[in-house]
């Protein structure tokens, strides 16, 4: 019966791992999954998450189905931590929101209600480069993808001249994907200034804005200073698309939650939006997973365990800075290694993009057994004090040749 179905290609992203995972060489470094690390490279259960956790087992909850659209006690909260406590839409009860499975769930949720309700066009546009499961989630919801200009390699930083001219030259009211903060896989963001002309031009097009925001708190430590793009545009009068991921932040990963949001005119349209969100995803899944919603519903909703989870997001962004500074200091004083490393340093978030070609990053793996992405994307939580010195020597020696 299926003779004639083709072996797929593996993930880009997870493929690096099952690579890393076959290696036996103990000096051996995973860079390539976004998948925080703490300073003994090993993967991090918050305490705040514990604590909600206990509270969770203390109140002997039931294990019954959610509603279609999740815990309301989470996602109102969800919705308060993206948009902002003042947000006038959120306040006017003007946005219609639903549990997701984390981001990706999200982004596709948000494909297949635009593919079959957004009125003006089928035409997604994605930053160029952008994370990888971004093309195909949106092409299997039905919308057509085209690119925008985002990278320069030149500079490694901001092609904003290029993305101008692309959004400008979009047809009015195409869907443009934006990453909120630490856009994967570059790790470089626009400026507040450059999102206020972005703002200006998507207006002026009429395009239509769908934020990811896979990151807040991770980028700066501040989830506030995060949500500034999204915040920025709702302000101007937008509305706006936003799929939020609690996989980073609160370190959720495999408890898979997130949440897909409109910003609506009114509450009688936010309704009846609610009521499409609902016919979108009862064939696809019918209800969400609720232990990870329970978690995240407990923190956000917490007088005590808020300000700790912020403090925690706050220490996982800062331990990255500082494999930042350490990597550029290594790289640019101690080896002196050709070329310049400014942008380690400028990036923002859980990613550098190195500048490494396919070459050096196989000759990495080959004889230095660290393990990336073929496009040279590291994750900066993949380095620690541990493995930091072996890392920059062995790229040291990679870009030597
Ligand atoms: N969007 C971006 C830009 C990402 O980097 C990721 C991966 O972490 C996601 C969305 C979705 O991840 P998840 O489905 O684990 O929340
Ligand atoms: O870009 C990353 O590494 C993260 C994690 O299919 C990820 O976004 C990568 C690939 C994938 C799912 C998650």
């Amino acid at each position: 019966t299926w003779s004639a179905v083709p072996a797929g290609p593996p993930d880009p992203i997870l493929g690096v791992t099952e690579a890393f995972k076959a290696d036996k060489d103990p000096r051996k470094i995973n860079l390539g999954v976004g998948a925080y690390r703490d300073e003994n490279g090993k993967p991090y259960v918050l305490p705040s998450v514990k604590k909600a956790e206990e509270l969770i087992t203390a109140a002997k909850g039931d294990k019954e189905y959610l509603p279609i659209t999740g815990l309301s006690d989470y996602t109102k909260l969800a919705a308060k931590l993206a948009y902002g406590p003042d947000s006038k839409p959120l306040h006017e009860n003007r946005i219609a929101i639903t549990q997701s499975i984390s981001g990706t769930g999200a982004l596709r949720i948000g494909g297949a209600f635009l593919a079959r309700h957004y009125p003006h066009s089928k035409v997604i546009y994605l930053p160029k480069p952008s994370w990888g499961n971004h093309t195909p989630i949106f092409r299997d919801s039905g919308l057509e993808v085209r690119g925008y200009r985002y990278f320069d390699k030149e500079t490694v930083g901001l092609d904003f001249a290029g993305l101008k001219e692309d959004l400008l030259a979009a047809p009015e009211k195409a869907i443009v994907l934006l990453h909120a903060c630490a856009h994967n896989p570059t790790g470089i963001d626009p400026t507040a200034e450059q999102w206020k002309e972005i703002s200006d031009i998507v207006k002026e097009k009429q395009l239509f804005p769908f934020f990811d925001m896979a990151y807040q708190g991770f980028a700066s430590g501040s989830t506030t200073k995060d949500a500034f793009a999204v915040r920025h545009f709702v302000e101007q009068g937008h509305q706006i698309a936003l799929s939020q991921s609690f996989a980073k932040n609160m370190g959720l990963y495999g408890e898979r939650v997130g949440a897909f949001s409109l910003t609506t005119e009114s509450p009688e349209e936010k309704a009846r939006v609610d009521s499409q969100l609902k016919i979108v995803i009862r064939p696809m899944y019918s209800n969400p997973p609720i232990h990870g919603a329970r978690i995240a519903g407990t923190i956000l909703g917490s007088s005590e365990l808020y300000p700790q989870w912020e403090a925690e997001v706050k220490g996982m962004a800062d331990r990255i800075i500082s494999m930042r500074d350490s990597l550029y200091n290594s790289l640019t004083h101690n080896l002196k290694t050709p070329g310049e490393w400014g942008h380690i340093k400028s990036q923002i978030g859980m990613f550098s993009f190195t500048g490494l070609t396919p070459p050096q990053t196989k000759a990495l793996a080959e004889k230095a057994h660290v393990y990336m992405t073929a496009d040279g994307r590291i994750s900066m939580a993949g380095l620690n004090s541990g493995n930091i010195d072996y890392f920059a020597e062995s790229v040291n020696k990679a870009v030597r040749g």
